[in-house]
């Protein structure tokens, strides 16, 4: 602490500051390693890792793009926090009509080309499976996050969680290739001050 914040501490001027630095210095990097069978690592995995007991905030995201193009959803597996509203352009030149029958999310955008007219809010967790009726051979994923520490692995399969707060948590891990309907592998995580490394295994095999 430097002296001119100790002399002024008296009239509450610091106090806020060290508040603030406090919860920084406790909270821990956490990073987590996506592997298939084998133990090859894994990309397009979701990673969430959902505090216990009690309840994070997340702020929705702007601005969240699942393209169709080429006849395929792009990006193929996207997550984003609950309350958050998602585009689907359309790239090609043919019509797509993409739907969800999911439970945490049903919804249809009806023949088009360009720019739906308006987004499509993801208000509930869970895994959201897009088609689209005339493409049989289209699917994508929307994965909602209801936690705040939450990521996709690229193709090294490693994620990095900035500023958990100690507690105890369940790590999710999902992937595509799960079998359908699945909500992920759980595994019970402790998190400290100090930076912790996880390994999530999937029973998945390379693509
Ligand atoms: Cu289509």
């Amino acid at each position: 602490m430097s002296t001119s914040c100790l002399s002024r501490l008296a009239r509450g001027v610091c106090a806020a500051a060290l508040l603030a630095g406090a919860v920084v210095a406790d909270a821990a990097t956490v990073q987590v390693l996506a592997q298939g069978k084998g133990g090859r690592p894994l990309a397009d995995t979701v990673l969430l890792l959902e505090p216990q007991g009690a309840k994070a905030a997340v702020s929705p995201l702007a601005q969240v793009e699942v393209a169709q193009q080429g006849r395929r959803f792009v990006p193929a597996v996207t997550v984003v926090p609950v309350g958050t509203k998602v585009q689907f352009p359309n790239l090609d030149t043919v019509r797509h009509h993409v739907y969800s029958f999911s439970p945490a999310k049903k919804f249809e955008l009806k023949l088009y080309v360009g720019r739906p007219e308006n987004p499509v809010e993801f208000d509930r967790a869970g895994v959201i499976v897009l088609g689209c009726n005339i493409h049989d051979t289209m699917v994508g994923w929307v994965v909602v996050s209801d936690t705040p520490w939450y990521g996709k692995t690229p193709a090294g399969g490693r994620v990095t969680l900035a500023d958990v707060p100690p507690g105890s948590y369940v790590l999710r891990s999902w992937h595509p290739d799960l079998p359908a309907g699945s909500t992920g592998i759980v595994q019970a995580v402790t998190v400290g001050t100090a930076p912790l490394d996880l390994v999530a295994s999937l029973p998945v095999a390379e693509r």
